[in-house]
């Protein structure tokens, strides 16, 4: 058979250029083309706009405001994002009007004519600015256990700031709307969540859902930025095709995508730990003082993933962990691969440096003494047993295969003669919570199709974004069904075939979508063979599907043929699958519960040489041992392990997201903003997969999820760096900040 397959004729595409994304969709005839005018102030209230020169452009049809949203002025399911600004503008790069236009080029021109008066009000960019102000999004949230006041032999504290992160996906955000004649209004769009758009689309129209489809081809990247905030893009795309009748599509530049949408949490924490002479930890202390921009978004789901991942991989008794989240006026803070993850074990992981330095212990041993082990110490901060901790097994492994101990031997050599080139080597652990810990978003649903030539399509309502989705769906339902994975084609996310799928986020696609079509499966198997057992005149337990037949005893009948009888015995080849992870709860005031059905596990071990004359560090060597239960698709894995390392690595090293004092964002596009590029690549970078473990949990053929849990082992470079400078001066390595970009390093390197 030579149907078309996911990922194979995927890679195929994205090597020769040929893989198609929205923009590369042909559009009807005559389609409009949408630009965006953007606010130049932080936060004012506007008092005039004259939009006549963008009207009289060029090749403009018309412009829209909020006045002309015939229903609800809002791209969010919370209700604080207007999709256009009305009176008062909160972040300099919001959206205040659209301007529809017969090309994109006279689109984005007409865009820059408006003019606009208004009264500046008082602002707050930087979280110091919000604390000043007490600008606070909602109460503090916390998580608390124990005795804080236990006396402790040692304690120290510090602080640490760590910046944000532009998702800088290849294709920014896009969506074409398509009116279709029977009045239903059709978007295709690059997000993680179609059935989001598909709602918010309707409430801003005035519609139903039923008379709004989204489908989403692929995308070009998400890493969590088009989580929600590819909803404004669709709404406004849509509100374009019913006001003209026409085909209306939005490409923002990469410009107006940066300024316009949310990145990353960037967030001051503060540590206190107090710690026995041993460096077994008794009490930790943490305030994360978080910059949640002007709207609520998933800020308060993004802090609570953080605080329940300030324990990392540790077993600590007493602790207090405490997430301001301030309201700034600047873009709305989103999801980003790690949700808060990444911040909390980079807070942890410091906190455990410094003792590690006080106590002069080595600061692995010092990591491993802290683990979780058996109870009472299995214990998490947020009341969930840790019953599948396999990171004892994985750092003896890891250190062995890095030649840690050596390593560090030589390079402490090194450094004694070395006055201008200093190294560093870090170990790191990586624990991470497997679920949404908002459990109703637990669920999927599939629909599988049998056509009578034999061919299976799987329709479900996850997004491919280069994760390697559909790939582990078609290679799960092959090996569900007993027939080959060329039978298989899984088709584009549309709401219309699978509906109210939750994003396509929390690294858990696999598991509750595989599990769904593996459902479906299951059902649509039973019932071929109760036609085969009916048609042979065999007991239905001698029959079974393998290797592309239907089984039974010395018989073997092809699948095609098996269909073709089960359909003239007119049985039914479609069947839908649904799925809902099992004993999760969170109760999300308490903050307690078993937020996650199981945690994954990693460790790296990374080599870094710092410049101390520039501050200029490069990476040497990086190890990675990952868990992933039963790999689904090795390379996928490798993929993900590979990628998401390297995002982690940006956000660590070269990355700044900077605002002005005024609230511009000045790095705006990519000759100011800096993600890694292939000469970045470690020179020796060894990823193995802990082919020995498996998943305790019932999840699909005892796989894990893995794609956002690799960016975190990028922690492991961080603590490189400062061990490189603690070789100058140990005191300035704890208060490295994030990045660690040369102007960071030389700041922490001078006494
Ligand atoms: N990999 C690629 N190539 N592109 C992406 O956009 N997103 C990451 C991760 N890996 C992403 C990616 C994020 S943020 C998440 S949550 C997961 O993929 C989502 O997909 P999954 O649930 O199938 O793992
Ligand atoms: N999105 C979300 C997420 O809405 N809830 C989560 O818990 C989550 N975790 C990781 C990434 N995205
Ligand atoms: Mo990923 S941050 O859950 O989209």
């Amino acid at each position: 058979m030579n149907s078309i397959r996911s990922r194979s004729d995927s890679v195929r595409d994205f090597v020769t250029g040929r893989a198609q994304f929205i923009d590369d969709i042909p559009l009807p005839a005559g389609a409009f083309h949408v630009a965006l005018g953007l606010s130049e102030w932080a936060h004012a209230t506007i008092t005039s706009m004259d939009l006549s020169p963008v009207r009289q452009a060029p090749g403009v049809v018309c412009v829209l405001t909020a006045e002309d949203v015939p229903g609800n002025n809002r791209c969010s399911q919370l209700g604080d994002d207007p999709i256009f600004a009305e009176q008062i503008v909160e972040y300099n790069g919001q959206c205040l009007f659209a301007v529809i236009a017969r090309s994109h080029a006279a689109a984005e021109h007409a865009a820059q004519l408006a003019v606009i008066t208004a009264t500046p009000l008082l602002s707050a960019i930087s979280i110091d600015e919000a604390t000043l102000q007490q600008n606070r999004l909602v109460d503090p949230l916390t998580v608390q256990r124990g005795d804080m006041s236990v006396h402790t032999k040692h304690q120290v504290q510090g602080s640490i700031h760590l910046g944000g992160q532009e998702h800088f996906y290849m294709e920014g955000q896009i969506a074409a709307a398509l009116p279709e004649a029977n009045g239903e209004m059709r978007i295709v769009a690059s997000t993680q969540h179609p059935a989001e758009v598909q709602l918010l689309v309707a409430a801003m129209l005035g519609c139903d859902a039923t008379d709004v489809i989204v489908q989403c081809p692929r995308l070009g990247g998400g890493f969590g930025g088009k989580e929600t905030q590819a909803t404004q893009i669709a709404c406004i795309a849509g509100l374009a095709a019913s006001i003209t009748g026409n085909a209306c599509k939005l490409r923002l530049s990469r410009h107006d995508d940066m300024v316009l949408t949310g990145k990353r949490h960037d967030m001051r924490a503060h540590y206190v730990v107090g710690f026995d002479r041993d460096g077994l930890v008794s009490t930790l202390r943490v305030d994360l003082h978080v910059r949640c921009g002007f709207s609520a978004d998933l800020s308060v789901a993004v802090c609570t993933r953080a605080l329940l991942h300030l324990d990392n991989a540790y077993y600590l008794p007493n602790i207090s962990f405490t997430a301001h989240l301030w309201r700034t006026n600047t873009s709305s803070a989103t999801a980003f691969r790690g949700f808060g993850a990444p911040q909390a074990l980079l807070v942890v992981e410091s906190a455990l440096l410094h003792v590690a330095r006080e106590l002069q212990i080595d600061s692995v041993e010092l990591r491993a003494r802290n683990f979780y082990r058996s109870a009472p110490a299995d214990q998490t901060p947020y009341g969930m047993t840790v019953t599948d901790n396999i990171l004892q097994r994985i750092t003896t492994e890891l250190l062995h295969s890095s030649a840690y101990t050596e390593r560090r031997r030589a390079i402490a050599l090194m450094n004694a003669a070395q006055p201008a080139i200093k190294r560093g080597i870090a170990f790191c652990p990586v624990k991470f919570g497997i679920s949404f810990t908002q459990t109703h978003l637990n669920q999927a649903g599939a629909l599988v199709n049998i056509y009578t030539d034999g061919s299976i399509q799987v329709a479900h309502g996850g997004t491919e974004m280069g994760q390697g989705l559909n790939e582990k769906i078609a290679a799960i339902a092959a090996r569900a069904f007993g027939v080959s994975s060329q039978r298989f084609r899984v088709a584009a996310a549309d709401t219309s075939r699978v509906p109210n799928a939750s994003p396509t986020a929390a690294s858990v696609s696999s598991d509750l979508i595989g599990r769904a079509v593996e459902n479906a499966i299951v059902k649509l198997r039973e019932r071929l063979i109760r036609v085969a057992a009916l048609h042979h005149e065999m007991p239905e337990e001698l029959c079974t599907i393998e290797d592309d037949c239907l089984v039974a005893g010395n018989l073997h009948v092809p699948f095609d043929q098996l269909v073709r009888r089960a359909y003239e015995a007119r049985v039914s080849l479609s069947a839908t699958g649904y799925y809902t992870t099992p004993e999760i709860h969170f109760d999300n005031k308490a903050m307690q519960g078993q937020p996650f059905y199981y945690f994954v596990y990693g460790a790296a071990v990374s080599e870094v040489a710092v410049d101390v004359l520039t501050g200029e560090s490069r990476v040497l060597r990086v190890d990675i041992l990952q868990d992933v239960g039963h790999s689904l698709v090795p390379d996928i894995d490798r993929g993900q392990i590979e990628g998401g390392f390297m995002q982690g690595l940006g956000w660590l090293t070269t990355e700044s997201v900077v605002w002005s004092e005024t609230g511009r964002l000045l790095t705006d596009g990519p000759d100011t903003y800096k993600i890694p590029t292939s000469s970045d690549m470690p020179p020796t970078f060894n990823v193995q997969l802990a082919g020995w473990s498996t998943n305790k949990r019932d999840t699909v053929f005892l796989s894990k999820g893995i794609g956002e849990p690799p960016l975190l082992l990028a922690v492991s470079v961080h603590l490189a760096i400062r061990e490189a400078i603690a070789a100058v001066n140990p005191a300035g390595a704890l208060s490295l900040s994030a990045p660690a970009s040369p102007e960071a390093v030389l700041h922490a390197l001078s006494p």
